[in-house]
């Protein structure tokens, strides 16, 4: 390649200056200053979006006073959840508490939210002989609350499935009240944050028939502990203070946070619990995919063991990311098996696993099961011992089925020293187990109870990426589609970045995906084939690379909050909008004000693609100086080629791109036909994956008329310059927002503007 190309292209990057009229001129917003409302001006954020101000508008607070007066949940504590730690405690000083009880949950949520909001307490109260009175928000399942059984027809609750609600606004003689109805506890849960949601965004509540259920079943988090993680609370961001880590959950801290280790509960985790049962996400896996053993010892058990005990009642089971080799581990002596007896067939391996599993499910009865990292990025598979991966995932999946439990084996492989082109690897490997005819006649050799995770892209979490070819290719097996929210490529806690539309842009994407003849399949986007509706997959799920860490945000950054309630709310119903989505978080989080909600929303709607623009503008992928992801650094070559920007953009004095068309590596062949042609032919494919697809020459004429160099140079100083918008437009807010959180966005803002262009000096 010719080096001289990406200095150039750097150089102009940072000269580039004057030459477009700014963002900031066109996007601007008048200034009506209004005075901060109901938040202390140390509020640090740790709320998340469970904030419950006083209602800012005062003919609404009349109404809902009027309309709420009591909250009735009948044998709100019935129902005890399992605990398996005997004295779970809360640690010393906590404010949250621990609940015994998924109703409990929702009642003592009513009476946090409610308080709140209507500036006065609320009543529990009982049902008295089966009355209700004026003004009750009744709470519960046909099973729990008589109460419910009479309000609500078993029909119209059995539509939406086991954690799905019904919220209705009941009129019984001269009483009108207000009923939130779940088939499950859970349901009921889900039905009573969905009611407040509505309060806090200050929606009307009189009048209310909702049904709603979830798309997905299991939508779930994955946290990677301290690994691409933002949210620590040192001072830059990484790490922890005080002998923590970093990470949201204390397993090993030491120093002055030695006594805050499992089995005690910090209020972060119940804020945490609240927060994901106020979206539905109903699972999280509590270790990174790079997996340490030490996570199915005995002592580490005890304490996930606590963990889980303190979000049962919120519904959020546990899961474990496992190494595939954990059984040859000496930490599980006199247990250990040797290289050769890890056959996934052989009743050694199995039984192994089988007994590791029944330990954590005896602690843990609601564990879900295990994620597993194989041959890709040094972790052992089974490749390693002569197996490919169906072998290896049926063998753990085998192993664990009869105690109902899963496996999410991840499909993020690749060996560009294999390929031409490292993106094709997952699709080669997987594919072709998923076309195996069975001895019983059926296709696909993966078990019922493994899923395949699969990143929304074929490379890595870029800020854009075309959909992964996987998507509709795997009709025999469970697909998870794992999204990114902790924000390693997309700015970090450094940058605001708005996820939503990202994900919104992933999950409507139209795979073109055809039946065994050839035919267009119906329902056909992405979403439609994560929700088994396209292909008819019995079982469902969803994962999210978590963001949370020890920050008093939990986030790092307050707008990265953002992308974990997006997240959530899409995993729930990928069908919504994400402007919608942004317009809730920012009625929850910052204000009800109209400009304010105006402002936020519009710098947030934009930011994403402002992002793309000046770091990875059309299609260009992976520009990132080695290890960090933070920094562009296009004429870098970081000691192996599919680890390097060089690699990606071709630079050449040619042209730049990546040539996966037909004349390239092909890249494109494995999508459907439709998206194959689409992709394949520089003239069709969307600009916004131009150098995904092609290496595009220097004088390619763009849909708007300019060369492929200018547009280039207008992308990256239009997203540039948003961010300088967006930093003046946050200025506007400053009376608007309490003092600790305004001041900690303008900080952020500030260096946002100023590593935008440059990439900043390494963080
Ligand atoms: C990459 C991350 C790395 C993860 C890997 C994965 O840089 O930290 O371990 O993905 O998903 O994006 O396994």
């Amino acid at each position: 390649m010719i080096r001289g190309s990406v200095p150039r292209l750097r150089r102009t990057l940072v000269v580039l200056g004057t030459a477009l009229a700014t963002v900031a001129a066109t996007l601007a917003v008048a200034t009506t200053p209004v005075a901060a409302a109901g938040s202390p001006d140390d509020y640090s954020g740790s709320d998340l979006w469970l904030r419950y101000v006083p209602v800012s508008d005062a003919k609404l607070l009349r109404d809902y006073r009027r309309t709420v007066t009591a909250i009735v949940v009948e044998n709100a504590d019935a129902d005890r959840v399992h605990r398996h730690t005997a004295d779970l405690t809360m640690a010393p000083g906590s404010t949250e508490k621990l609940v015994e009880t998924t109703l409990g949950a929702a009642r003592d949520e009513l009476v946090r939210g409610l308080g709140g909001m209507l500036g006065q307490p609320t009543p529990v109260t009982t049902a008295g002989a089966g009355t209700v009175r004026d003004g009750s928000v009744v709470v519960g399942t046909p099973a729990s609350s008589p109460l419910v059984r009479r309000a609500v027809s078993a029909r119209d609750l059995a539509a939406v499935g086991d954690e799905g609600y019904l919220v209705r606004s009941v009129s019984r003689g001269r009483a009108r009240f207000t009923v939130i109805a779940g088939n499950s506890d859970l349901g009921a849960l889900y039905g009573t944050f969905a009611f407040l949601r509505l309060m806090q965004t200050q929606k009307p509540v009189d009048h209310l028939r909702i049904a709603d259920s979830p798309k997905i079943k299991h939508r779930l988090l994955n946290n990677w502990e301290t690994e691409r993680l933002y949210a620590g609370n040192n001072a830059s961001g990484l790490g922890g203070l005080n002998g923590e880590s970093g990470a949201i959950f204390n397993f090993a801290a030491t120093g002055a946070s030695a006594g805050r280790n499992l089995p005690v509960i910090l209020d972060r985790y119940i804020v945490m619990a609240r927060a994901l049962a106020s979206l539905g996400i109903n699972g999280i896996t509590i270790n990174n995919v790079n997996a340490d053993n030490a996570y199915l010892t005995s002592a580490r058990i005890a304490q996930e063991a606590a963990l889980a005990d303190a979000l049962r009642p919120y519904g959020i089971r546990l899961g474990l990311s496992i190494r595939y080799t954990a059984p040859t581990d000496s930490r599980f002596a006199p247990d250990t098996l040797t290289n050769s007896q890890l056959d996934p067939y052989g009743t050694e391996f199995r039984g192994w696993w089988t007994r590791r599993a029944q330990q954590v499910q005896s602690a843990i009865p609601d564990f879900m099961g295990f994620t597993v990292k194989a041959n890709s990025e040094g972790q052992p598979g089974p490749q390693d011992f002569g197996y490919d991966h169906g072998d290896g995932a049926n063998g753990i999946a085998a192993a664990v089925a009869p105690l109902g439990m899963t496996v999410h084996w991840r499909t993020f492989v690749y060996n560009a020293e294999v390929d031409n082109d490292r993106l094709k690897r997952a699709y080669l490997e997987f594919g072709p187990i998923d076309d195996e005819v069975q001895p019983d006649g059926t296709r696909g050799r993966f078990a019922d109870n493994v899923f395949l995770q699969t990143k929304n892209g074929p490379l890595d979490f870029q800020a854009r990426e075309p959909i992964h070819p996987m998507f509709g290719r795997m009709e025999n097996t469970n697909q998870a589609l794992e999204l990114q929210v902790t924000q390693e490529y997309t700015g970090q806690n450094w940058m605001l970045t708005y996820l939503g539309p990202m994900y919104e842009e992933v999950l409507k994407t139209d795979t073109y995906a055809t039946d065994e003849n050839g035919k267009l399949l119906r329902e056909r986007l992405v979403g439609n084939i994560v929700d088994g509706s396209a292909q008819h997959h019995p079982d469902t799920a969803i994962v999210g690379v978590a963001n949370l860490g020890n920050a008093d945000n939990l986030t790092g950054h307050h707008f990265s909050q953002a992308n974990l309630f997006a997240f959530g709310r899409q995993a729930w119903n990928w069908t919504l909008d994400s402007t919608d989505i942004a317009t809730d978080w920012v009625r929850m989080t910052w204000s009800n004000d109209r400009r304010v909600v105006d402002t936020i929303r519009t710098m947030m709607m934009g930011s994403w693609e402002a992002l793309v623009s000046y770091q990875t503008p059309l299609g260009i992928g992976h520009q990132f100086a080695e290890g960090a992801h933070y920094r562009p650094d296009p004429a870098d070559w970081a000691g192996r080629d599919d680890w390097s920007p060089v690699y990606y953009n071709k630079a050449d004095s040619a042209g730049l791109g990546f040539d996966r068309s037909p004349t390239g590596s092909n890249l494109a062949a494995q999508y459907f036909p439709r998206l194959q042609r689409r992709y394949g032919d520089i003239d069709s494919v969307p600009e916004n994956l131009l150098m995904w697809f092609h290496h595009v020459p220097w004088g390619h004429r763009m849909d708007s008329g300019r060369p492929f160099w200018d547009e280039l140079v207008y992308r990256y100083q239009m997203g540039v310059q948003y961010v300088t918008w967006m930093r003046e437009t946050w200025e506007t807010l400053r009376t608007d927002i309490d003092a600790r959180r305004f001041g900690e966005v303008r900080a952020k803002l500030a260096v946002h503007e100023a590593d935008a262009p440059t990439g900043g000096t390494p963080r």
